[in-house]
């Protein structure tokens, strides 16, 4: 029926948020970035529960970035930019160890940010794939590219293992719900520059801090 359609899940949806991720200056906003992952989620929830343990570490991370939002402070977390200039000037993040600042806004939010390379990578590789591509290879890829690197040898099994249980390509666009694979193509090749760009912001403004290796 037309109702339950309208209720299923699209990712064009999720992917269009990241289009009210920038500001006409160019700027980041938490809001959007956060409301962007919680579709991502949703999305990764319907894949089924084995990537529950990766949901749950997303999951948490947007809690934090939301509680700062709605917190006494929430001016300041409007935009990626701000929420830098403020816990920086604050001394509210730990920058080269563990310390009395183990959540800051900064270091969890480089952790989505690291996260949204390998989204970047994996839907390149989805768009340019052919009809016998492997989602868990492209996936498997994107992740040693852009995000390995970043976990212990436990995350990096657990996380290898889970891509095996990654539905086919066909399977995979389906639940997209986009429509058919042309279309699902098209809608990656309008997707993908947009993230492209927010990537490139937050990385610049990273880079710009130091901040690139929060622990
Ligand atoms: C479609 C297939 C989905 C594959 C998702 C690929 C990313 C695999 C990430 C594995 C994360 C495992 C769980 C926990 C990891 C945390 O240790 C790290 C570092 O945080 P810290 O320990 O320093 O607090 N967390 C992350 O790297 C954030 C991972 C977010 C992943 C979100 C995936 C959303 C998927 C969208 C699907 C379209």
């Amino acid at each position: 029926s037309v109702a339950s359609e309208d209720q299923k899940f699209c990712l064009q949806e999720v992917l269009d948020t990241f289009k009210m991720c920038l500001s006409d200056n160019k700027e980041v906003y938490t809001q959007h970035y956060v409301a962007g992952w919680r579709g991502l989620v949703k999305f990764l929830n319907s894949l089924g529960s084995v990537f529950g343990f990766i949901s749950k570490d997303a999951v948490n991370k947007i809690q934090i970035l939301v509680n700062y939002l709605n917190g006494e402070n929430g001016s300041q977390y409007v935009t990626v930019q701000s929420m830098v200039k403020y816990e920086l000037e604050n001394e509210l993040v730990d920058i080269t160890k563990r310390g009395s600042h183990p959540e800051s806004g900064c270091r969890t939010l480089l952790r989505l940010h690291r996260a949204l390379r390998w989204l970047e990578l994996f839907l390149e590789r989805l768009r340019t794939s052919t009809e016998d591509s492997k989602t868990s290879v492209m996936c498997a890829e994107a992740y040693n590219e852009a995000l390995a690197q970043h976990h212990p040898w436990m995350i990096r099994k657990a996380a290898n293992m889970a891509f095996y249980m990654l539905p086919g390509r066909p399977a995979f666009f389906e639940v997209m719900n986009v429509g058919p694979p042309e279309q699902v193509v098209a809608m990656l090749g309008e997707a993908l520059p947009l993230i492209s760009e927010v990537y490139q912001i937050t990385e610049t403004l990273y880079a710009q801090h130091n901040l690139l290796d929060l622990p």
